[in-house]
């Protein structure tokens, strides 16, 4: 049996990558991806590896101290991912563990997680129970709030790029015609087997909500995700009641008492958190246990390397959310065939940085 790991310090860079397909959302534009690496160090010379993605290359300048906070209060502790998760968590109480605590906290956790299954010698998939195998996933790398031609030729791209049958286009142009034409031009595209997710990324007030989702309800669209703002429970039950399109939301959950509390709401359909915000793979497995209770099909947001790994092990595991914008900075990024993303069988997470790119991407902050 191999002994406990140790902590013995934590690193974390910044690291800027240009998007190819840059962010085109209702609410934001985003064209530089920016990227946290986090590499926890053991006594016993086990590195365990995870990234944080928050969206807005200044928050790196926030969340590097608090992450570097949490390497010094846990160095000399036992790599217990539970315990550390509850200790990091409840270090950064009076402040509030949501937020840009919770994701420092998330970014310590997943490394936890690799290093322990590192330390076994196992994928983490299989360290948590289950077995390595493929992940149905669907192409989110693209689509966003372009003009419908565009969009349509983008979605035939982005079908081949790794054999995919499940595509997520973005909604929320200025005017609601132009994203029915958007979703039309997408199907005739690529054909009505194609699944095709729609994402607002909480752009609309209540009533256009109302009126632009029941102006899709019937196109057959596998969800509408987070017509509005992430936290309008009460809308998105309403709204939930009121539509034939499951309803997705669950990105913007801060630890899984939210995905608890939106349940009880009815809320939703469907729930996808994120894992920088559900609290890293310990937040991920106590959201899946209410989420199967409940029987609410779950889907994973970015992350997909970990988010396959703990996918095997969710009882009620739905769609992988495939995106690529990690892959220049990996040494070997997942393999994605037939629609399916492929874990590697190989101790941990399968994250291991290639640091010529590392090196050629970091910023000063
Ligand atoms: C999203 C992802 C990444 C950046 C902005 C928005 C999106 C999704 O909400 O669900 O993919
Ligand atoms: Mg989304």
């Amino acid at each position: 049996m191999p002994p406990p790991l140790t902590l013995k310090s934590l690193r974390a860079r910044p690291v800027v990558l240009p998007l190819k397909r840059p962010v085109a959302a209702r609410i934001a534009t985003i064209t530089q991806w920016p990227l946290i690496l986090i590499d926890l160090q053991t006594e016993e010379g086990i590195v365990g590896r995870s990234y944080l993605e928050p969206y807005i290359v200044k928050s790196m300048g926030y969340l590097l101290p608090a992450l570097h906070d949490l390497g010094e209060l846990l160095a000399g502790k036992t790599v217990a991912p539970v315990e550390l998760y509850d200790t990091a968590r409840k270090s950064l109480h009076f402040v509030g563990y949501q937020g840009l605590a919770m994701i420092a906290v998330a970014g310590l956790d997943m490394a936890a997680w690799d290093a322990l299954a590192k330390g076994a010698g196992q994928p983490l998939c299989r360290l948590l129970g289950g077995s390595v195998g493929p992940v149905k996933a669907y192409n989110s790398n693209g689509l966003w709030l372009k003009a419908p031609e565009a969009v349509a030729a983008e979605a035939v791209e982005l079908r081949e790029e790794g054999g995919f049958d499940a595509l997520k286009l973005r909604l929320g142009r200025e005017r609601p015609e132009d994203d029915l034409a958007a979703i039309e031009a997408v199907r005739r595209a690529v054909g009505p087997e194609t699944h095709v997710m729609v994402d607002f990324n909480q752009g609309l007030s209540q009533a256009e909500a109302l009126h632009r989702c029941h102006m899709i309800d019937h196109l057959g669209l596998d969800w509408i995700e987070e017509p509005l703002v992430y936290d309008d429970l009460d809308g998105y039950a309403k709204l939930t009641a009121a539509l034939k399109t499951p309803v997705q939301i669950g990105e913007n959950f801060y630890g899984p008492r939210d995905l608890h509390l939106a349940l009880q709401k009815k809320a939703c359909d469907l729930v996808m958190p994120d894992f920088m915000r559900i609290g890293g793979v310990t937040g991920w497995l106590r959201a899946a246990a209410i989420a199967g209770a409940a029987g609410v099909p779950m889907s994973s947001h970015l992350y997909p390397e970990v988010g396959a790994q703990v996918l095997r092990v969710t009882e009620t595991a739905h769609w992988l959310e495939w995106q690529d914008w990690a892959d220049p900075i990996l040494q070997r990024p997942f393999e994605v065939k037939e629609g399916l993303l492929h874990i590697p069988d190989t101790p941990g997470v399968g994250l291991d940085w290639d640091e010529e790119a590392v090196a050629a991407h970091l910023i000063e902050l």
